[in-house]
């Protein structure tokens, strides 16, 4: 029912109505005749009810053409479907089971550009969204997306999107690396409160999923990414996008050799607030270039990389190195960094543990403020090792280590100090 309120002038009286979604509308009653005001107070509430049937009204993609399971082409009828969605304000646009074709037409990117104030929804895996195999023939190919207007208030769920990628690993120059699932870049313009979520990405050249510049307060949750060749989500922006949050995703084994990490962030250039959290990831982590950064309670059979962020947290991680002489948590040029309660563990017997570095030929800034506080690392190369840091804490972290004189190592150190003993886990 909507809420009421009267306001009372002189000779007008004003009645002002919150539709069913929270929005004022008033309208003025000259006449303070009771059968007036009822005519208005009705009309207000019939709008409220068409209103609310708009914002809920379904636009099935078989309605506009789309056949499943066949081998015609259904770019056309999902778009009239979306560009329908869109000029009625928005609303849901329902994808039945079955398997769709997508392909691009021309060199629009994305292809199908989203709608705001939109729920777009499958039936799950069953509900697919296919490139047509000309994609392995070219380069530039985005599912979905928004680049050509603003975007707002989007969810995608229970979707299956396949980019049917026949490239078997990542070679520069030759693997058609733009080719993306979900793809979110507005250059001056706005892409706000997007929620991907429960979705299977799989087969793509390119990215699964990737964030650019325009993007503010995007989460992806509980989506499954397979046999990408680039990076499963990639996160990218300038110093206007923030709010980005990465949870309950996964990989899973695939045939493809990824040429890069099951979450990226990487040409960040000043993102705020990026959060990593409750993930698998069967590669690595890495990211750079962040303003507020937090990755905690992930799982990692890889790597967790990064150069460059302040003001980050990294802990409760599990991070299981590859059979790599390379340092398993590796975080350069860190302005403010906590990095608490990780498990680190490495099978090569030349790798780092943890290394903070900063300082080099290439950046003269040295990493800052550096706590490294309650980690257990286990590995056979240094434990701890510091090069280039600008004050920093070392306390009660269990290292194992072959040489007991490599548990905490520090290079080139100002106003570092270790607390406690650095004993190996035994
Ligand atoms: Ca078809």
């Amino acid at each position: 029912m909507p809420c009421l309120e009267q306001i009372a002038l002189p000779c007008v009286r004003v009645e002002r109505c919150l539709d069913c979604r929270g929005r004022e509308s008033a309208r003025q009653i000259v006449n303070t005749d009771l059968q007036s005001a009822i005519r208005v107070l009705s009309a207000c509430c019939i709008f409220c009810l068409l209103s609310l049937n708009a914002e809920s009204r379904e636009f099935n993609i078989l309605d506009y053409g789309a056949t499943a399971d066949d081998e015609s082409d259904d770019t056309l009828a999902i778009r009239e479907c979306f560009e329908a969605c869109h000029e009625a304000g928005g609303g849901v646009v329902v994808i039945p089971a079955g398997t769709y074709l997508v392909s691009r037409q021309a060199s629009e990117s994305p292809i199908l550009e989203l709608p705001s104030r939109t729920l777009i929804r499958g039936e799950g895996a069953a509900s697919t969204l296919k490139f047509s195999e000309r994609v392995n023939d070219t380069n530039f190919w985005r599912m979905l997306g928004a680049s050509r207007r603003d975007c707002r208030d989007v969810v995608i769920r229970d979707l299956h999107l396949d980019g049917s990628n026949t490239y078997q690993s990542y070679e520069p120059g030759e693997t058609p690396e733009q080719n993306h699932g979900i793809f979110l870049h507005r250059k001056d313009g706005v892409i706000e409160n997007i929620l991907v979520e429960n979705c299977l990405v799989e087969n793509f050249s390119g990215d699964c999923i990737g964030l650019s510049v325009g993007c503010r307060q995007i989460t992806i949750r509980g989506v499954t990414l397979r046999n990408f060749v680039r990076q499963g989500i990639q996160m990218a922006g300038d110093p206007e996008s923030r709010g980005y949050l990465v949870t309950e995703c996964q990989d899973l084994a695939g045939e493809v050799r990824p040429g890069g990490s099951t979450i990226h962030v990487e040409h960040a250039d000043g993102v705020q607030d990026v959060i990593i959290t409750d993930n698998r990831c069967r590669h690595s982590i890495l990211a750079g270039g962040v303003d507020g950064i937090i990755i905690r309670d992930n799982t990692i059979s890889g790597r967790l990389v990064g150069n460059g962020n302040s003001n980050a947290i990294v802990s409760g991680n599990l991070v299981r190195g590859p059979d790599a002489a390379a340092a398993v948590i590796q975080l350069g040029f860190t302005d403010g960094l906590v990095l608490k309660d990780n498990v680190v563990l490495s099978p090569n017997p030349e790798a780092t543990g943890i290394y903070v570095w900063g300082s080099s030929r290439y950046d003269p800034n040295p990493s800052r403020d550096v706590l490294i506080a309650d980690n257990l690392v286990r590995v056979t190369g240094r434990g701890v090792f510091l090069n280039g840091v600008d004050g920093g804490t070392i306390a009660h972290n269990r290292i194992a280590t072959a040489d007991a004189s490599q548990r905490v190592v520090l290079q080139r150190c100002e106003d570092v100090n270790v607390q406690g003993d650095p004993s190996p886990a035994e």
